[in-house]
């Protein structure tokens, strides 16, 4: 593992595990932290005692956990030396770590370079005061030269990325024409989306408590009460993915698109601020990728982790951030328990009420 030192705005502070856990699964070791009042900006003063931490510890990368401004991720890389990362790029490297498919890959690399444009252009504005001679070459034309490189090389990929997902439109009509429903399971990282998916299909996919563990869909068709259904787990949701982020999930998200209906998994033993966040996330992305209409069931999961006193409560608090949140989309709401099986068979009574039965034509979505 690289080591890194994390600078977390304070009002990312009350995500600073959510902080810790995606520079783990992008194979960071943070060994120093430290806050900073400004969302975006790290002052001189800060940059200064980052340097010096990070020649101390010997580290390889310096994560700001919010969007950096291009000017203070320049000083910072100055100072330090180091690769310098924001929360997006923290994203994007854990997404390049298993991108597996073309279109995955291609997608990952031009979300990287649409991020990375702003940051050229404060190069290229920089070198042209006579600030920053010498970056990639004398003068400003080298930043030039490599900004028209960027820019010809993202339409290349868009124009790839088109070919490939007018093959992939045709092969899922033809799936749809298989005659099978499709239901997605989706929530937001960590849910239990997989440890559900398992207890359905009767898989064995990996589960764990950090993020990003699953990141490619997995299908598996099973007998539900006289419907063959194929259940797809998803990548986990997370808040605040800016669009240049959202086209790199698309190749998964996509599939949700595309599905009759959708499990939507919440953890329900979190605070109701968390789980009110990660809703209303989680609705925010659907209606990104485009799944109007989709029905919902709302799988109330871990209730074996709430105490049984509170249950009713709780999910009654539940049904009431569900009718405010999502207009009508969500069709039932269902407290489970994907580690004891608590809640599954009324969870499959209802997937199968919505989706059973005949396909709907392969519903499309977009
Ligand atoms: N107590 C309890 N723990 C659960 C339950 N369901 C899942 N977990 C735990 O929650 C953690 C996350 O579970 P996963 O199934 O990997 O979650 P996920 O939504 O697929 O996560 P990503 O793929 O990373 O987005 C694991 O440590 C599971 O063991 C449950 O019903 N009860
Ligand atoms: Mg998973």
């Amino acid at each position: 593992m690289d080591k890194a030192v994390l600078i977390i705005p304070r009002i990312m502070e009350s995500h600073i595990d959510e902080a810790l856990a995606l520079a783990e699964t992008a194979g960071y070791r943070i060994v120093w932290t430290t806050r900073t009042r400004h969302p975006r900006r790290v002052g001189r003063g800060l940059v200064e005692e980052v340097a010096s931490r990070a020649s101390e510890y010997g580290v390889e990368a310096v994560i700001f956990y919010g969007d950096i401004q291009p000017s203070s991720r320049f000083l910072l890389m100055k100072a330090t030396r180091a690769r310098v990362l924001d929360r997006v790029m923290l994203i994007l490297e854990i997404f390049a770590r298993h991108a597996g498919s073309r279109e995955a890959k291609l997608q990952i690399e031009m979300a990287r370079i649409r991020h990375e444009i702003p940051m050229v252009r404060e190069l290229i504005r920089r070198s042209k005061m006579g600030e920053y001679p010498g970056f990639l070459g004398p003068g400003g034309y080298a930043v030039d030269s490599y900004y028209r490189h960027l820019t010809k090389r993202l339409a290349r990929i868009r124009r790839e990325l088109e070919e490939l997902r007018r093959v992939r439109g045709q092969r899922f009509r033809s799936r749809s024409r298989s005659g099978m429903a499709h239901v997605s399971i989706i929530g937001y990282a960590s849910a239990g989306k997989t440890s559900l998916f398992n207890r359905i299909t009767g898989e064995s996919k990996p589960v764990g408590p950090e993020y990003f563990t699953t990141l490619h869909p997995k299908h598996k068709a099973v007998n539900v009460r006289g419907s063959r259904i194929a259940f797809v787990d998803t990548v986990g949701f997370i808040r605040d993915v800016p669009p240049e982020v959202i086209e790199a999930f698309y190749s998964t998200l996509e599939e949700i698109t595309m599905s009759d209906a959708a499990i939507f998994v919440i953890d329900s033993s979190e605070p109701v601020s968390y789980i009110r966040e990660k809703l209303t996330a989680g609705l925010e992305t659907l209606a990104k990728i485009g799944a109007h209409g989709l029905p919902i069931i709302l799988a109330a999961n871990k209730v074996d982790l709430v105490p049984p006193g509170e249950l009713k409560n709780r999910i009654k608090l539940i049904e009431g951030l569900a009718r405010d949140l999502s207009q009508g989309s969500i069709e039932s709401i269902i407290p489970v328990s994907a580690r004891t099986g608590q809640g599954i068979n009324i969870l499959l009574e209802a997937v199968v009420e919505v989706a059973g039965s005949a396909p709907k034509a392969g519903r499309p979505v977009w």
